[in-house]
């Protein structure tokens, strides 16, 4: 089993799900992004903009204004990734040294087209936006129809000239726990579509809602779903993911060796 690479996940807002306020100040963020690469992560995904449910948009000026010192900061360093729905936030982040768009819209691939060699895109499937998505989300059948859409937005930003084009069912974002658990089901399937998969299901709710003790009781919080985080991060790898978006680098790097070994 190949080794995933880990993206370590680095939220410079206030209202983030599992890590809000944290790393809202530029010189926190830039220590914790710097302590993620010496824990193992091969990048870091820089986001000034939370997109759990129900969050609220923020204006583009003040997304720039979190975002970019700390891309600046961290590019030398370590590669960096920029997590945004906007375009120009996306192309000053390359500017200022980010070379993957980790694009939740699936809308930016002319970002990176026009960047050229050496940036990349991430396309992650959502339905809705991020303030309704968790209302009563449907599907005929989410496997297929998640799967037809990355396969469609990745084949179109490859025929615009993008290299490195990655693929993520957006697990949570406009899901149900049973949705989310059955894209997970068939990532083997998805990783086979001929796109690099990177799965971001670290700390999700519905990892609280799968270990609510009793089954069915309340849901566990966010700060309590390392072992859960940990587990689909193995599964993910194991069905050949080839990245994994994850909040506790350290643990996960551990436990993707662990496995890596086994299985070779
Ligand atoms: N999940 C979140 C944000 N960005 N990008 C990709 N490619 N895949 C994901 O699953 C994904 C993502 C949401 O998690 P987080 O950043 O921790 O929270 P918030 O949106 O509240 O900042």
């Amino acid at each position: 089993m190949p080794q995933p690479l880990v993206m370590g996940v680095l939220n410079v807002t206030p209202d983030s799900f599992s890590d809000g306020g944290r790393w809202l100040d530029a010189d926190a963020a830039v220590a914790h992004g710097l302590a993620m690469a010496a824990e193992g992560a091969d990048v870091v995904d820089v986001g000034g903009e939370s997109t759990r449910p129900g969050a609220e948009p923020v204006a583009e000026d003040e997304e720039l204004r979190r975002v970019l010192p700390v891309v600046e900061a961290l590019a030398p360093h370590v590669r960096v990734s920029v997590d945004t729905r906007r375009r120009g936030v996306a192309e000053k982040a390359v500017a200022a040294g980010a070379t993957l768009v980790n694009d939740v819209s699936a809308s930016l691939w002319p970002v990176a087209a026009a960047a050229g060699a050496g940036v990349g895109w991430v396309a992650m499937h959502m339905r809705g936006e991020p303030r309704t998505m968790q209302r009563a989300p449907e599907y005929h059948d989410v496997v297929a129809e998640v799967r037809a859409f990355l396969v469609d937005r990745a084949s179109t930003a490859r025929d615009a000239g993008v290299e490195e084009v990655w693929i993520d069912p957006g697990i949570g974002f406009g899901k149900t726990a049973a949705h989310n658990l059955a894209l997970l089901r068939s990532l083997r399937s998805l990783a086979g579509a001929g796109w690099p998969v990177l799965v971001g299901a670290s700390r999700k709710t519905f990892l609280g809602v799968v270990t609510a003790e009793p089954p069915g009781g309340p849901v566990v919080p966010a700060d309590d779903r390392l072992e859960a985080s940990l587990a689909v991060a193995v599964w993910a790898a194991d069905q050949g993911a080839a990245m994994v978006r994850v909040h506790d680098v350290r643990p996960t790097v551990h436990a993707l060796q662990l496995v890596a070994g086994l299985a070779s």
